[in-house]
């Protein structure tokens, strides 16, 4: 399906705007959007502030599109029960089908992909799989205005991994800076420089997916999925091995979605713990969807958040000194690290399963 088709067919069906968060399966359609005006398309930052978006729109007697990849309904979960549900809100949910039955994906999908339809019915939002073709989906979009016209709650529609044709040159893809490093430089430098007994842990996205497969400290752990829990991870660890360094390596589209991790981790201020961001403004790993970094002031929230030292850097000189100096910060401590997207060609997914890396990880903290 032709992206800006389909944006055609649900405006001129009267649904719009459009808010979410990104999943690979919708890239062109996402990039398409970031061409629209801005009061047609809202970038935010979780699944479940775009359905408290949604319900302001449908307040405003409008027809909201939330699009979210299923990982993400979860997320959206508490507003659709106790917002959209509660008070007969209108949303048509674009939600993806990754972790289908039978297709192959990634293992974070396998849980979420077998349940999906059965959340959707526990829920009670009424959904349909989309089946390629536009006359599939003008009976699929009558049916979900129906569907409000008579309930007016949410539909869905479910959404398989190749429904959307990949685009031209996408125009919002966020490619950072040019001037600024990749990622993978400093996770390299950081895995060279940090003492054995180390924790480093990756994010969801990029940073867990490089750390994973391009270094060998023993003491790595990718968190594949639940997107934003890395910090609130890191300092569960931290706090249960006081006597470990821990470095959490997060995303910038991952720290915005569970910003409150700043103020848990200010307040309790482990002595132990290195919150790393890198920063490239972009959902990389999903397709290069701009995320909402660009102009947040990160170290200032982590200042207020009451984390005792934030430091910027821009380049890997500069973040192999502040590595020489580690000892003598105090901690928590902030490094927002401005890199560019890019990543190694055919960078593979992880081969062991999640359980292996569970085990691996408790076997190397006794
Ligand atoms: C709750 C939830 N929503 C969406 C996703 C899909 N997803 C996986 S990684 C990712 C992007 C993460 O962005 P960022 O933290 O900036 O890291 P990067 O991809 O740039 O490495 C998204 C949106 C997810 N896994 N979970």
């Amino acid at each position: 399906m032709d992206a800006a088709g389909f944006v055609r067919s649900l405006e001129q069906a009267g649904f719009g705007p459009f808010t979410g968060v990104p999943c690979s399966v919708f890239t062109p359609l996402i990039d398409h959007l970031g061409t629209l005006a801005p009061d047609r398309h809202y970038v935010c930052t979780s699944e479940g502030e775009a359905m408290g978006l949604a319900g302001g729109f449908a307040l405003a007697g409008r027809n909201p599109v939330v699009y979210m990849q299923n990982d993400g309904l979860g997320n959206a979960v508490n507003p659709l029960s106790s917002l959209q549900l509660l008070y007969r809100l209108k949303a048509l949910l674009l939600v993806s089908w990754r972790g289908e039955p039978g297709q192959k994906d990634a293992p974070q999908h396998r849980v979420m992909g077998a349940r999906l339809t059965g959340l959707l019915e526990q829920l009670a939002v009424p959904y349909i799989v989309l089946e390629p073709g536009a006359d599939a989906l003008e009976q699929a979009l009558e049916k979900a205005r129906a569907h409000g016209a008579a309930q007016s709650t949410p539909f869905a529609l479910i959404v398989r991994k190749g429904y959307f044709a990949p685009g031209a040159a996408p125009a919002a893809v966020a490619a950072g800076d040019p001037g600024l490093a990749p990622r993978l430089d400093y996770i390299r430098l950081l895995a060279a420089a940090a003492a054995p007994g180390d924790i480093l842990l990756g994010a969801t996205g990029f940073s867990g997916r490089e750390l994973q497969q391009y270094t060998e400290h023993p003491g790595r752990f990718y968190m594949m999925g639940s997107m934003g829990c890395l910090p609130a991870l890191g300092l569960g660890l931290a706090d249960s091995h006081p006597g470990r360094a821990v470095f959490v390596l997060d995303g910038d589209g991952a720290l915005l979605m569970k910003l409150g991790s700043l103020a848990t981790i200010g307040r309790r201020r482990p002595a132990n713990l290195v919150h790393l961001l890198f920063d490239n403004q972009a959902y990389e790993s999903t397709g290069g969807q701009p995320t909402l970094a660009a102009g947040v002031d990160f170290c200032a929230l982590a200042r207020a958040c009451g984390y005792p030292a934030q430091e910027s850097v821009a380049s890997p000189e500069a973040f192999r000194a502040l590595l020489g100096s580690l000892s003598g910060r105090p901690r928590p401590l902030f490094v927002h690290v401005r890199v560019r997207c890019g990543t190694p060609a055919g960078l593979p997914r992880p081969e062991q399963p999640p359980e292996r890396m569970r085990d691996d990880l408790m076997a190397f903290l006794g």
